[in-house]
Order: structure tokens, then C-alpha cells, then sequence
């Protein structure tokens, strides 16, 4: 029977797989963890729930006995434009957070998932079709601690033995809980402004095209990656997944299908722009393919579709 740790449940993955994972293997085996922002009460009421802190490798060490830990899901991560911000902040989390928590796993003999992202890839990587293993300069102090996660998690399984596994998740498009402070935000405020006033800013210029996935896909990734036969990996952490890749034009004229009076409008931020244009347009992800049969149900079409009618729903309109 698996027990599992999230780290960072209340944030836009955590949020929804904690409940996935909760479904699967029941409540009572799945400790939602967080840190400063307070639980929604769907999660406060379907499970136990643990102040917990990347940072804090005590704290962590108590829950993982507390309740038997095997598997821990570490999610705690300062987006890219927050983490240009506080950059201190992120690499705390995001490097110092990664290790502790290697090392909780180590004493253990915890599985550990570790999110990586597009953000991995910098300025020097091919922008198409950019394949699994290739080269890594990031230039923002996200993907520096993402690749430092990547490396610090092949470590950790080639040197103890750590059952570490990991993904290069691209922009996730949710209708649970906003992301906050990524580069690949618009994807998601895009549905709220056009189910709210017909319109939307984006902060990225037309032709900007990027990776995403649907919040469905991101969590059978996960998931899928922690529970398949290990025998077949050639990679183990940070393998490249994708479902679509469009630019701000594209998603767009997806919409305007459902809203035909929908209009998009362009106000450039600098800082979000010089990042999306290091980061891939779209990843070969056919590793994660071969090696444990990743495969994404939704394309855009789909996606578009659910995600209005939800955010309608959720929006009462
Ligand atoms: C971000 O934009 O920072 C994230 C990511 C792609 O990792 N959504």
C-alpha cells in the first residue's frame, strides 16, 4: 500500500493531484502538505493535512515517519517571473527544498517525483522539436534550479539508489486554482477574461509559441511515470512531455469558435516575453512515448471546449 507526501498541495498541480491521488489510493494514504496558504475545504475535508516545508528537513522527517511515508511528491517550486523576483526565494525552494527532501527519500527509501519543466532549456537549446537529452544553459533563476533538480535527482538514484522519477512539464492549463507568477499564465487568464468580458491583454506577442498541456494529461503523467515498470527506462527524472503547442493567435481563434465576439489585444510584458523566447516551441517527447507509454488525451480542440464550460460553471455565467 503506497502512503504519500504532496509538497505544495494547494498550489495548480498539487491542488488537483492530491484529490487524483486520494481517488486512487484513498484518503486516509494521501497527506496533503503545505505551507503558508490555507487548504481549500474540499482538500481540508477529504484528507489529513500537514503543515509541511521543503525548507524545513526536520519538519519534513517527522511527517515522513508520522505516517509511513513511500512515495513523496515534491511540487514546491517559485514560478519563472516570480522566481526572477525573489530570486534567493526560489533557489531555496527550488534547490535547497529538492535536496532535503532527496535526503528525507534517502533515509527513507522513498520514491520521489520531481516536476521539472520547460524551463529547463535556455537561450542555446533547439527551440524545434527539442529532443530529451540535449543542451541546457537556462538563463532565468528558475531553470537554473530546475536543472539542478533534474541533475541532483539522477544523483540520488544512480549513487544511493533513490527511486527518483520526473518530468519536463510544459504550461499547464487548469480551471482548479490559478498558477501564480509563470511565464505560461496567459493560457489559463485567457478563459477567465473571455467568459468574463469578451476580451483579453496577453502579455506575450503573437507568434510566441510554447508547450502546454491540459490539468487531465498533467496528472495521468505523474502518475502514470511513478507507477510504471522501471525496467524499460533509458531516462528515470525530467523526461520531455507535451500535448499541444500554439501561440497566443492560435488559442485565440480556438476560442472565438465558442465566442465568435471574443477579442484578443497584445500589451508586451519584457520580462515574461524575453523567457517565453529561451524556452522551447515544441519538445520531442518521444522517450516518455517509448519508455512507459505516455500518450495525452486532449489536443486543443478538446481542451478549449471543457475549459470554457467549466470556467463558465465556475464563474456562474
Ligand atoms: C511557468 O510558466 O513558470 C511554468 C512552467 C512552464 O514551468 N508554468
Amino acid at each position: 500500500m503506497k502512503n504519500i507526501l504532496i509538497i505544495g498541495s494547494v498550489g495548480q498541480i498539487g491542488s488537483e493531484l492530491t484529490m487524483e491521488l486520494r481517488r486512487k489510493y484513498g484518503s486516509e494514504h494521501v497527506i496533503a502538505g503545505f505551507r503558508k496558504t490555507q487548504p481549500s475545504e474540499e482538500l481540508a475535508n477529504s484528507g489529513p493535512l500537514e503543515r509541511v516545508d521543503a525548507t524545513d528537513v526536520e519538519r519534513l522527517n517527522e511527517v515522513v515517519k508520522k505516517y509511513n511515508i513511500d512515495t513523496i511528491y515534491n511540487l514546491a517550486a517559485l514560478l519563472s517571473a516570480v522566481a526572477e523576483e525573489k530570486p534567493q526565494a526560489a533557489w531555496n525552494v527550488g534547490v535547497n527544498g529538492v535536496f532535503n527532501v532527496l535526503e528525507v527519500a534517502r533515509e527513507h527509501n522513498c520514491a520521489v517525483f520531481f516536476p521539472s519543466s520547460i524551463g529547463a532549456f535556455g537561450p542555446t537549446t533547439p527551440l524545434d522539436n527539442t529532443p530529451q537529452d540535449t543542451i541546457q544553459r537556462p538563463n532565468t533563476m528558475y531553470g537554473v534550479t530546475k536543472v539542478a533538480g533534474e541533475l541532483l535527482s539522477d544523483y540520488y538514484h544512480k549513487r544511493f539508489g533513490v527511486d527518483t522519477r520526473g518530468l519536463r512539464y510544459p504550461g499547464i492549463i487548469s480551471s482548479v486554482t490559478l498558477p501564480g507568477g509563470g511565464t505560461t499564465d496567459y493560457a489559463v487568464e485567457i478563459f477567465y477574461e473571455a467568459i468574463k468580458h469578451k476580451k483579453y491583454t496577453c502579455p506575450l506577442k503573437a507568434g510566441t509559441f510554447l508547450d502546454m498541456m491540459y490539468m487531465p494529461d498533467a496528472l495521468d503523467a505523474a502518475i502514470d511515470l511513478m507507477e510504471a515498470d522501471p525496467s524499460k527506462f533509458k531516462h528515470r527524472n525530467a523526461f520531455n512531455v507535451t500535448a499541444m503547442s500554439f501561440d497566443p493567435e492560435i488559442i485565440a481563434a480556438e476560442i472565438k469558435k465558442h465566442i465568435p465576439e471574443f477579442e484578443l489585444s497584445y500589451d508586451n510584458d519584457p520580462m515574461k516575453q524575453a523567457i517565453a523566447e529561451t524556452w522551447p516551441n515544441k519538445m520531442d517527447d518521444s522517450c516518455a512515448r517509448e519508455e512507459w507509454g505516455w500518450s495525452p488525451k486532449y489536443v486543443l480542440a478538446e481542451m478549449t471546449k471543457d475549459m470554457l464550460e467549466k470556467i463558465a460553471v465556475k464563474l456562474n455565467k
